[in-house]
């Protein structure tokens, strides 16, 4: 580990930098990268985000977005890149294998390895950590690093304040989740104040799907979507062949369970899909009920209380039926 002192020395000359975040990048992933880069590049770093696959149309308008290099597209460049580097930040996760193989190559470099997440669990690979699992999103600890731990707030341009509020706008819900307490409100009025055109952005992202996308949602609430009223559990299952139906893209699944957990008494929400190689799952949750916990002993993954998610080992039908089966066991706590 490395000191704040010693960080903030190391940041005071021109440094190569790698700023890189979770796979399947979302709003906060690019917001909180993004972001970072938008500040270190005004003092004259050499910056570069990598992301370790591609991220969603609905974030191609970001600031700085079309220098993003994505791993999977150049994976020469990137590992150069890393090779080279003085310092890797590390966004939005705090364990090597949620970037795929680039983890491997950051893992092995000398470079100073900065961890801002919020997270639960960090794995031990970093020098740095500016982590905390109550910051709605990894923005909001972004925006903390730079005015409070570098005490750099004139840097927050409109670019970086543009980024940021993307981030803390996505992981936040809207700022609905319980995670968006007052300081959160008062970042984001800050943000504001220095640039950021709420307004624009959330329209950038929200009002932004493809025509396909749209009808897809309207297939999966219409066809898909199963009450399980003896356990106040929704689910949506999406098999390989309706992707390719509705030639759905990076992305366009994004916030689908949400619309299950809207409806009323739903307290659990599960939005299984069969990708190419493995079944996934999003679980969404209201109150104390511990999605993550179901993710985490049964399906390879985490996150936090109510927005967890993970992956089965075995097929898409036997996923949906074990997905079932684990229900009973949680029963006194969904119904409560
Ligand atoms: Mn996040």
């Amino acid at each position: 580990m490395i000191s704040k002192s010693d960080l903030k020395a190391l940041l005071a000359t021109p440094q190569k930098i790698v700023i890189t975040t979770h796979h399947k990048p979302d709003g906060d992933a690019m917001g909180s990268s993004l972001g970072l880069y938008c500040y270190l590049i005004q003092k004259g770093h050499h910056v570069t985000v990598i992301t370790p696959t591609d991220y969603p149309d609905f974030l191609h308008w970001m600031p700085y977005h079309t220098s993003v290099v994505i791993y999977t597209e150049e994976q020469a460049k990137a590992q150069q890149l890393v090779a080279e580097a003085a310092l890797i930040f590390c966004l939005d996760f705090n364990t090597l294998s949620r970037i795929n193989e680039l983890g491997e190559c950051i893992r092995n470099t000398d470079a100073v390895k900065v961890m801002i997440d919020h997270h639960l669990d960090p794995e031990d690979f970093d020098d740095f950590r500016h982590w905390d699992i109550n910051a709605c999103a990894a923005a909001q600890l972004v925006y903390d690093f730079i005015v409070n731990v570098l005490e750099d707030e004139s840097y927050v341009n409109k670019e970086v304040a543009t980024c940021l509020y993307t981030g803390i706008m996505t992981d936040s819900g809207s700022f609905r989740f319980p995670s968006a307490t007052s300081d959160v409100y008062r970042i984001a009025a800050c943000l504001i104040d220095k640039g950021a055109e709420h307004w624009r952005i959330h329209q950038l992202v929200y009002d932004n799907s493809s025509e396909n996308r749209i009808r897809f949602l309207g297939h999966c609430l219409s066809h898909k979507l199963e009450i399980l009223r003896d356990f106040n559990t929704a689910l949506i299952t999406v098999d390989k062949d309706e992707l390719v139906k509705f030639d759905v893209q990076t992305g366009d699944t994004e916030g689908i369970v949400n619309y299950a957990l809207s409806i009323n008494g739903i307290k659990l929400a599960a939005f299984i899909v069969e990708r190419k190689d493995k079944v996934k799952l999003s679980l969404r949750s209201t109150g104390d009920f511990p999605a993550n916990e179901i993710c985490k002993k049964y399906f390879n993954g985490g996150g936090h209380r109510n927005a967890a998610g993970g992956q089965s080992d075995t097929n898409f039908e036997d996923t949906i039926q074990q997905f079932k089966a684990i229900l009973p066991e949680y029963k006194v706590q969904l119904l409560q």
